[in-house]
């Protein structure tokens, strides 16, 4: 069906960058090197990459230099609304998880976002279908998470 292409996409949104469209495959390929999840998270399913050697990647190929700057936040959006905003340095050791036995997501896909280093489990966001990139140098360390337009003071975590 014509929609199952829609429910593999990912949205990428990054200054300096066109807003563009990717698969889970396109980017585990981009990334280069998949490792079982369980490497990173206890219990954790199926094959992943490295979050950050992915970004590098995808930097390089659409040509983004020095004079843009990085992103100090990661926003990604799941398909039933739900949504994360974590600080850079809370994505150390971060994993996309894609495939499970070599086959995709069928919960949680398109792709999953891990984030060990992340100051809550209720950032591993599921059925991420957005990925934007953000700039927020006065507020390093805001994190939060909900379903949209739900922000509330109790969903804000305000530690790193
Ligand atoms: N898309 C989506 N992702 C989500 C959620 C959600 O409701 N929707 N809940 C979050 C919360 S609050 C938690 S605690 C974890 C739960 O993950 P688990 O089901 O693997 O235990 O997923 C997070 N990711
Ligand atoms: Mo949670």
């Amino acid at each position: 069906m014509g929609n199952t292409v829609d429910m593999q996409s990912i949205r990428i949104e990054h200054d300096g960058a066109e807003p563009a469209v990717t698969s889970p495959e396109a980017m585990a390929a981009q990334a280069g090197k998949v490792f079982p999840l369980a490497e990173r998270i206890g219990n954790g399913e199926g094959e992943a990459f490295d979050f950050k050697e992915w970004y590098a990647a995808w930097r390089q190929e659409n040509g983004l230099g020095a004079d843009v700057p990085f992103p100090t936040h990661l926003k990604v959006e799941g398909i039933d609304t739900f949504e994360a905003v974590i600080p850079w340095k809370q994505l150390e050791d971060a994993a996309i998880q894609f495939s499970i036995a070599g086959e995709p997501l069928v919960k949680g896909g398109p792709i999953r976002l891990y984030a060990p280093s992340g100051s809550s489990a209720c950032l591993n966001v599921k059925s991420v279908v957005v990925l934007r990139f953000l700039q927020d140098a006065d507020n390093l360390d805001y994190a939060a998470y909900g379903f949209k337009n739900t922000f509330s003071t109790q969903e804000l975590l305000k530690k790193p």
